[in-house]
């Protein structure tokens, strides 16, 4: 899903990162398309809140009309992928920080306070979700056969697993021992789900707890699958070349919207589809030559909030759309990234995640005031 992990393996593997590319105004003024109304983008840069100004609820202008009282939930280590339990007392997200080189599974309550590891402490994790009866969650994990710890560059003991950062610059990193852990909140209770030769993640639950869509990779192309929430009758939905993932479902279970990298000759250009719960009636509705990504309805299916970078590779935004393509229109206005982001279940607050304090990416939430 959203997969934070696999957005920063695309931004290494596929999106050269150089300050040469950075500079380069060829690629980083890329216009959306269609064009964005000119009262739509003409709100002023964001103005930044000084330091630590995030927990003061500050906002620029252009943020403050459809986002108040933004706060950072998480500062230690980096953060991602955030989603709300039901019931909105709890947030489960993934985090890299203390002694785990890998991203594990951690919850808190939605005040950012209480913040706890579930998934101890065994491979890499990614891709968490609440059952919305708030009684059991998922995630993927190694765990079945994690890797060897990082290289230690302190040389206390630690191996060498991965090769070095040229080899894997343009290598996809899809880890193929990836497989779907049901648990219970707290982490106890695992039963694994998925059991492929090829990765599977980015699981989320349809709205009445019965399905999960997820991605895999055990037909040789990305694909997405829907299967019932005990594992059982998996099936695939997409069958198109190019890496479809990041689905969820519609507010009332009928549609499912997603992201796919479709276009083989321009890896940078992704597209956000919506398509039914059969895999039927596909279709596109973005068009911006852009990353357009980690779709999400609003729970009134009304429009969907979805990340996008066409002014830079470097800085992602928040957009909303139309499940029909129309209206268009820019929420998020800071120059660091901004993407995965998700409704409260009421609809009425936004958890993203952010590097707009400065460095790594963090979780943030705020209240959601747009009228659609
Ligand atoms: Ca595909
Ligand atoms: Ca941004």
């Amino acid at each position: 899903m959203r997969l934070i992990i696999a957005f920063i393996i695309i931004l290494l593997s596929v999106i050269p990162v150089s300050a040469s590319d950075a500079e380069d105004s060829s690629t980083s003024k890329i216009p959306l398309n269609p064009p964005l109304q000119k009262g739509e983008i003409s709100s002023p840069p964001l103005k930044k809140g000084g330091e630590g100004g995030f927990e003061q609820g500050l906002s620029d202008e252009g943020e403050g009309r459809y986002l108040q009282n933004i706060r950072q939930l998480t500062f230690e280590g980096i953060n991602g992928e955030a989603y709300f339990s039901r019931d909105m007392e709890k947030i489960i997200f993934q985090s890299i920080r203390g002694d785990h080189p890998y991203y594990q599974i951690y919850t808190m309550d939605s005040d950012g306070s209480h913040q706890a590891l579930i998934s101890g402490n065994k491979g890499k994790t990614t891709c968490s979700y609440f059952r919305p009866d708030g009684k059991k969650i998922i995630y993927a994990s190694t765990m079945h056969n994690p890797p060897l710890p990082p290289f230690d560059k302190g040389g206390k003991g630690g191996l060498e697993t991965a090769p070095p950062k040229e080899e894997r610059k343009y290598q996809w990193d899809f880890d193929p021992d990836m497989e779907i852990y049901e648990a219970d909140p707290d982490g106890s209770n695992l039963k694994r789900l998925t059991s492929s030769d090829g990765y599977d993640a980015e699981g989320v639950y349809s709205n009445d707890g019965k399905k999960i869509v997820f991605t895999s990779q055990r037909d040789g192309d990305l694909e997405i699958y829907v299967m019932n929430a005990d594992g059982t009758e998996q099936r695939r939905l997409t069958s198109s070349k190019g890496y479809d993932g990041g689905a969820f479902f519609s507010p009332d279970d009928k549609q499912i919207v997603f992201r796919a990298f479709r276009d083989l000759e321009k890896p940078r250009i992704a597209q956000i589809y919506i398509m039914d719960t059969e895999g039927k009636g596909e279709r596109q509705i973005t068009s911006a030559e852009a990353v357009n990504w980690a779709p999400y309805f609003h729970p009134s299916g009304k429009y969907i909030i979805f990340a996008s970078n066409p002014e830079s590779s470097r800085n992602f935004d928040l957009y909303v759309i139309r499940p029909d393509g129309t209206g268009l229109k820019r929420i998020t206005y800071d120059e660091g990234f901004d993407g995965l982001p998700y409704f409260s279940p009421d609809g009425k607050k936004l958890l993203w995640t952010s590097s707009r304090s400065g460095g790594k990416s963090q979780i943030f939430i705020a209240d959601w005031v747009y009228q659609e």
